[in-house]
């Protein structure tokens, strides 16, 4: 797949099942497979974003529930998040997709990614189920709480 190098790197990262290729395809334009059950992704691939200010190089990744992988796939991606990837270009920032309706359980890895201290900014999947299930996020204080930019996105429909 032909993508931008040496343009900035940007990737997406979060728990199984979260929304992350859907947040991928809708920014890259690409068909990369999306199902509603974990472990969909196994490699990462890499798109390109076009901005009005140049090209940004966004990968996939296969989701993990910590840092500490216990799975090839999510040492995959820890592994590209620590830049330990032969050949891969180090992060400039990270897309942290955190799926608001089980936001409890995603804040795990989401601490976990922010102490690394990268630039990064939280796109919050499945608003609209968090709310059915009664459960919504109060968008500005979990911004403040975490120190980073938080975007709700309706990641399925792009
Ligand atoms: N309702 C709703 N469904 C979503 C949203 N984003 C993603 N989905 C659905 O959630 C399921 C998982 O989406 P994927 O994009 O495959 O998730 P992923 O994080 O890439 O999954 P893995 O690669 O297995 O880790 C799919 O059925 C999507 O259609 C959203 O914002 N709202
Ligand atoms: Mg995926």
């Amino acid at each position: 797949m032909l993508v931008a190098r040496d343009s900035p790197s940007v990737a997406l990262v979060g728990n199984p099942n979260t929304g992350k290729t859907s947040v991928f395809n809708a920014l890259t334009g690409l068909s990369q497979q999306v199902a509603n059950y974990p472990g969909v992704t196994v490699k990462q691939v890499s798109g390109t974003l076009w901005t009005r200010r140049g090209p940004v190089r966004v990968t996939d990744l296969p989701g993990t529930y910590s840092l500490a992988a216990r799975s090839p796939d999510e040492l995959l991606a820890v592994d590209m998040l620590l830049d330990h990837l032969p050949g891969e270009q180090p992060l400039d920032a990270v897309v942290l997709i955190v799926d608001a309706s089980n936001l409890v359980r995603n804040l795990y890895l989401a601490s976990q990614v922010l102490e690394l201290g990268l630039p990064a900014v939280v796109a919050l999947t499945m608003p609209y189920v968090a709310r059915l299930i009664d459960r919504p996020v109060d968008v500005e204080a979990f911004a403040k709480l975490l120190g980073v930019p938080v975007i709700p996105v309706r990641a399925d429909r792009r």
